[in-house]
């Protein structure tokens, strides 16, 4: 790694929790030094010591249109120059509610956040409001955000009951969370039918992102929703990285499911902190200051988030990106598969639109379980490898990655060629 990242980075681990104001950022998953990035340019970021990689982390899905897109900038700027934060209702946060509803019509009524985090936090909230009910059944490696109460032992096999998964968090909160392996219907209608009468909600990633990129199995998400009919508990699709990610009208849209409650974040703050939960007029008039459950920001749909995510939305909508995304992402990864078939690497290539994942192992990755039997050695040194190429991969086997409509023909072509030597290096050092 360059000498400024290092020398950053010594810096920030004197006064900032590893260096980093998020965990996975400071590469411990990969080792190494994370560089320090200075700039992004449309698929491009350099870094402290001027390296330019080909960026698929996107900000962790945020930036679908790329880094520094002039529209999004320029509204950004001209609503900086009208103010930053009024702590009072603004036009542009009912235009925003405008644009996702009309994406979105399962959502009747939104409220915005400032993260992700908020947002799932606040929809248990107003599901255990609506439903009287207490528990909540989340899937082993589903990642909300840290919500206490979703912040549970992805485990792995039958129910795992709320073990906390952070230190400082009674087992007296997350003992109402009950986890569950994702894709596995029965281990969901087992579950329910020993908590069914007192779970509030069913959470869940539509297409899973935080153990490396999850497909739903076919049949799933609508069998998710047929239990949360049958048993009275709300289905909260958690479209934090799929809302207008996998589709402008977001995994619901794709796979033709309607959730009670959705939440969103990133790509509508369109790389500004932003958070958002909505659902049904029903449900949400049980928000403050209409009904009984309280949830407040100071921040919440700032002016300049607010801007950034209508210019970024208002540049998906209509637009030919979804496709030109899809048809990248696919060359991309059957260039991926050639390389692996090629040089003998067993891989596993998950992949929904513009968001995928390179397991090293054989495969499937339908869960939890299987993602896990992926090779973290052997992750990390591809990881190292592509970093060393000017490619910048999540550094985690355990993440999703991203393309976004700045990602030409030509960046497609580099990767494809950097990952077959990636590839390569990879057989040599394992497959010998
Ligand atoms: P934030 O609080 O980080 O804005 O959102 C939390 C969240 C909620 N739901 C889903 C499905 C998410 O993927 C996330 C956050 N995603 C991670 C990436 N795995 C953010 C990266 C990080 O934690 O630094």
């Amino acid at each position: 790694m360059g000498k400024q990242s290092e020398a950053l980075f010594q810096r920030a681990q004197e006064i900032i929790p590893g260096g980093v104001n998020s965990p996975v950022r400071a590469f411990r998953a990969v080792g190494g030094t994370p560089p320090f990035i200075e700039q992004g340019q449309g698929s491009r970021i350099f870094d402290a010591d001027n390296l330019q990689y080909i960026d698929c982390v996107s900000s962790w899905g945020p930036m679908i249109l790329g880094h520094g897109h002039r529209y999004v900038v320029e509204a950004v700027k001209r609503a900086a120059t009208r103010g930053f934060s009024f702590g009072a209702p603004t036009l542009g946060e009912v235009e925003l509610a405008e644009m996702v509803i009309a994406a979105m019509p399962s959502i009747e009524m939104l409220r915005l956040v400032n993260s992700g985090t908020e947002a799932t936090m606040s929809a248990l909230r107003l599901a255990r409001a609506a439903t009287g009910r207490k528990k909540i059944l989340k899937f082993d490696g589903g990642y909300h955000g840290h919500v206490d109460s979703l912040l549970v032992k992805a485990g792995s096999g039958g129910a795992t009951f709320g073990i906390p998964d952070s230190a400082g968090i009674p087992e007296d909160v997350t003992k109402l969370t009950i986890s569950v392996p994702y894709n596995h219907l029965d281990a969901v209608t087992h579950a329910m039918d020993e908590h069914g009468d007192d779970v509030a909600a069913i959470i869940v990633e539509p297409v899973a992102g935080n153990m490396g990129c999850v497909p739903p199995a076919e049949g799933f998400l609508q069998g998710l929703r047929q239990i949360c009919d049958e048993r009275g508990a709300l289905l909260i699709f958690d479209e934090v990285m799929t809302g207008f990610r996998v589709a402008y009208g977001g995994a619901q849209s794709l796979y033709g499911v309607k959730p009670d409650i959705t939440t969103l974040g990133k790509i509508i703050g369109g790389g500004m902190p932003i958070g958002a939960y909505g659902g049904t007029k029903k449900v949400m008039q049980l928000v403050a200051p209409l009904g009984p459950v309280y949830q407040a920001g100071t921040l919440s749909g700032n002016p300049l988030a607010v801007a950034a995510g209508k210019s970024t939305l208002g540049v998906l909508k209509n637009s030919s990106i979804y496709r030109d995304l899809e048809e990248r992402s696919a060359e991309f990864e059957h260039g991926v598969r050639r390389s692996a078939e090629k040089h003998s690497v067993p891989i596993t290539f998950n992949r929904v639109g513009s968001m995928w994942t390179i397991f090293f192992t054989e495969g499937p990755v339908t869960d939890y379980e299987s993602a896990n039997r992926s090779n973290r050695d052997k992750f990390a040194r591809f990881f190292h490898v592509m970093l060393a190429e000017g490619v910048y991969l999540p550094p985690s086997q355990m993440e999703a990655a991203f393309f976004s409509a700045a990602h030409a023909k030509k960046d497609i072509l580099q990767l494809i060629e950097r990952a077959d030597r990636g590839l390569k290096k990879v057989a040599w050092e394992f497959e010998k």
